[in-house]
């Protein structure tokens, strides 16, 4: 038996972990106690890695549709029949009839983060959506526009700071989002010990809300007008001086936007009493360190991208932004866009560089809305998408609309699902490709450790190599980057792989600043060639970063560096990045965004509409992992229930117990669901867990983990006006009870 140090990856904690492996076995993992990040955490979906990879459901080898039926193919098969589709399609018509969808398991695979950008290099398709525009888009997009690159977003200093507000997130039971901070019960609990504060933010009274020290129960999406009014409070007493704020310029035109805003005239649309948005507001003024941190209930509501602006104005005007302890950006151990380049200025990002072909929505960080995925399929036209690869995701229960979507996928020449199970999605699949076990892949959380709390890398080389039957990550993605430039499927893909690090190569050398500036590409290439070429890319990706060696250059870490601390690189906590972080081309925090002025103006609109009797909030289980995992034993525990929370008092008006059926439904569709009364959820507020599929629809039926798919019930209509992100909470439903001869 041997014990490999690894990270689980599972989620975006990255905790560390210890396998105990015997042949191709994982017979257990438990916390690695020698990890200076996670100090000895995992929860029980780590601790269940043994059964994922046993687990009989998987797909081992690769799937063609033949005959109407996935069947078990060879991976020749499944190229050559991919090559022979996708060349078609091009041929007759043009690029961006093929699309892509990445899923949220790209973030969570160092193969598929990395060459997945080789696919849509050699693609050339406008057709690029990810589960990012249901998700955490509105946050990196306002942090492109205010300081010039989208991974400028920050993480609130939980181990240093005296008071935390958390804004529509449940890091208890999600583990943290855009934070990668392993043992948040633990964290939070030191704050408390340090005679600090902990104050959640949420319509529901979650179990971070729960340990909290008070919670603010607000009305959903009542955050942009809750913290608007706190940013008017902020000024009133006086901002606090602070670099972050000098960097904003005159803030004159701030008052002036925020000066209906006051606490007397908010309170009553976001359900929290002026006084104690006053209190909270004072408070935030005088404790220092503090942060203000915000989730998914703060980036898929009704105000998602001016609740992340006023979230980072609440930080500035109260002097926690950028200072040890406050909300601070990371300086991750890679090469990002925030750290390459000269310091302090830059050309800025502009959104909206290309359109979607049927509603017009704009693009955002290279990609458009998930939520336009399935009227582009099903909208005849030039550029209409007839072939998509879905990699490590599951739209057909993911994305809004669902029902719209699983018809929209039947409805094309060629869908292509690289998942290691045959998912809702897969199940409509051509061809399903499997990524390999987790003993034969290297790991590194590139995406994750952009938000840890610390200065941290971990790097897990693979156990063993892949087997006869298995392809890498790597392999897949660049057999389909062949295809997707018109090469045969079986042509040199280590040939393709160096051209494309040689560009990257290339392009550092000339980048104004780079700290490669005056060196040839060709000895780069050489001292990269020690390395397997996924090594190389991460070689390369250290060495340019802040810390790196930028080859010979300058004192600094290199791989080398990386794989002797196996468990854990640790360079230290956080330190203040302005303004070397910006990449604006003032060199100054644009706050100023015109958006801004457009939402303020919805939002008042908002606040004097009339309210609906019942709005949807979503909400995320600990034995939970997005729409997989539900099945896995271990996790299947009462704790995780796919019932709709219903207050007391809503209970007993609507004359609904406990365990009684419901339709719940939109003007999109509907859902049939047991009720939970509760206590803990605010008058008015429904709250119902996503990532559960109905039983007819399951990939694999199973009355034990039987749900409903919240996602049959959310529009694709209404999407955030500036990152087109979809609106997941804080929509209108109605309830009706069901006899038990309807629920036939
Ligand atoms: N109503 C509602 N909808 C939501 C949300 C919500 O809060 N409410 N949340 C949204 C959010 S935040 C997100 S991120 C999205 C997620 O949306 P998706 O990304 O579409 O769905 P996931 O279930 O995360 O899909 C991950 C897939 O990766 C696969 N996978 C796991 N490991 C591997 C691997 O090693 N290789 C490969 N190839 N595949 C692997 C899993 O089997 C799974 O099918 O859902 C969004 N949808
Ligand atoms: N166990 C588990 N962990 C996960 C996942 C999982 O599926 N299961 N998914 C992972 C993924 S992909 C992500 S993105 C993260 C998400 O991580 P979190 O954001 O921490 O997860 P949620 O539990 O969805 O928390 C969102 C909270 O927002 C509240 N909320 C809803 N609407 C509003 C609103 O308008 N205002 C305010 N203030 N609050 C509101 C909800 O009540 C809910 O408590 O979790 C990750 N971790
Ligand atoms: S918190 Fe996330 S990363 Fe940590 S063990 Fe659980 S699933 Fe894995
Ligand atoms: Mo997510």
């Amino acid at each position: 038996m041997v014990k490999l140090p690894t990270t689980c990856s599972l989620c975006e904690a990255c905790c560390a972990a210890i396998m105990h492996v015997e042949g191709e076995r994982i017979l257990r993992v438990e916390p690695d106690r020698e990890d200076p990040l996670s100090g000895g955490f995992i929860c029980a979906k780590g601790a269940a890695i043994p059964e994922v990879e046993a687990d009989p459901r998987r797909v081992r080898t690769p799937l063609l549709r033949r005959n109407g039926e996935l069947q078990p193919a060879t991976w020749d098969e499944c190229f050559a029949f991919i090559e022979e589709r996708i060349t078609a399609i091009h041929a007759a018509h043009g690029r961006d009839a093929v699309a892509v969808y990445a899923g949220n398991g790209v973030a969570h695979s160092l193969g598929l983060q990395t060459y997945l950008a080789d696919v849509l290099m050699a693609l050339g398709t406008k057709n690029f959506f990810t589960a990012g525009t249901l998700d955490q888009i509105p946050r990196q997009a306002v942090s492109a526009l205010l300081y010039g690159s989208a991974s400028s977003v920050t993480v609130p200093d939980l181990d240093r700071a005296r008071l935390v507000w958390i804004v529509g997130a449940n890091p208890l039971d999600s583990n943290g989002s855009m934070l990668s901070a392993p043992g948040i019960p633990r964290r939070l609990q030191l704050i408390q010990q340090r005679a600090g504060r902990v104050v959640v933010i949420d319509p529901r009274r979650t179990n971070t809300a729960k340990r909290a020290d008070e919670h603010v129960p607000i009305r959903p999406s009542g955050d942009a007008a809750f913290l608007a009014a706190v940013a008017h409070v902020l000024l009133e007493v006086g901002p606090v001086r602070s670099s972050a704020l000098d960097l904003c310029g005159d803030i004159e035109p701030l008052r002036e936007l925020l000066r209906s805003f006051a606490p007397e005239h908010v309170s009553e649309a976001c359900g929290v009493a002026a006084a104690d948005i006053r209190r909270l507001a004072l408070e935030l003024r005088l404790t220092h360190p503090a942060a203000v941190y915000g989730r998914i209930g703060t980036t898929t509501q009704q105000f998602s991208s001016l609740v992340c602006w006023l979230i980072d104005i609440v930080n500035i005007l109260a002097g926690n932004m950028d200072v040890e302890g406050g909300a601070m950006f990371c300086s991750p151990l890679l090469a990002q866009d925030n750290t390459l380049g000269l310091p302090g200025r830059g050309p800025g990002k502009r959104l909206g560089r290309w359109r979607s072909r049927v509603r017009g929505a704009q693009e955002v960080l290279g990609e458009l809305p998930a939520a336009c995925l399935p009227e582009e399929i099903m909208t005849p036209g030039e550029g209409q998408v007839r072939a998509l690869f879905v990699v490590a995701g599951n739209p057909a229960l993911s994305n809004p609309d669902a029902m719209r979507v699983a018809a929209a996928l039947e409805r094309l020449e060629l869908l292509v699902c690289m998942d290691i199970y045959v998912n809702e999605t897969g199940r409509r699949a051509h061809v399903v490709l499997p990524s390999p076990p987790r003993l034969a892949k290297s790991n590194y959380d590139v995406m994750l450790y952009q938000f840890a709390l610390r200065r941290y890398g971990r790097y897990t080389p693979a156990y063993r190599p892949v087997s006869a039957q298995e392809r890498s990550d790597r392999e897949i993605l660049l057999r389909l980057a062949s295809i997707a430039s018109g090469e045969r499927w079986n042509s040199d893909i280590d040939a393709l792989d160096a051209r494309t690090l040689e560009r990257m190569v290339q392009r550092e050398v000339a980048r104004a600043g780079s700290s490669l500036a005056g060196q040839a590409p060709a000895p780069i290439m050489e001292a990269l060639s020690r390395l397997s070429p996924l090594e190389r890319r991460l070689d390369f990706a250290l060495r340019t970063g802040p810390f790196g060696d930028a080859f010979g250059a300058r004192d600094g870490i290199t791989f080398e560096t990386l794989r002797d601390a196996p468990h854990g690189l640790d360079l230290g906590p956080q330190e203040p990045r302005l303004p070397e972080l910006l990449r604006t081309p003032s060199g100054r925090i644009e706050w100023l965004q015109p958006f801004v002025t457009a939402e303020f103006g919805r939002l008042r609109d908002w606040m004097s509409a009339a309210r609906p009797r019942f709005v949807l909030v979503g909400r995320r289980q600990l034995r939970s992992n997005n729409t997989w995992m539900q099945h896995i034993p271990s996790l299947r525990q009462r704790t995780r229930r796919c019932t709709l929370l219903l207050s007391r008092t809503d209970a007993v008006e609507q004359g609904l117990h406990s365990d009684d059926w419901v339709e719940v439904s939109t003007g999109t569709g509907k859902v049939r669901v047991r009720v939970e009364v509760t206590d803990d959820i605010l008058s008015g507020v429904v709250s119902l867990p996503h990532g559960w599929s109905d039983l007819e629809d399951a990939a694999a039926p199973d009355e034990a983990v039987q749900g409903a798919n919240v996602n049959r019930m959310t529009g694709g209509a209404t999407l955030d006006p500036l990152t087109g992100t979809a609106c997941l909470n804080g929509y209108a439903v109605s309830i009706r009870r069901l006899r038990t001869v309807d629920r036939k």
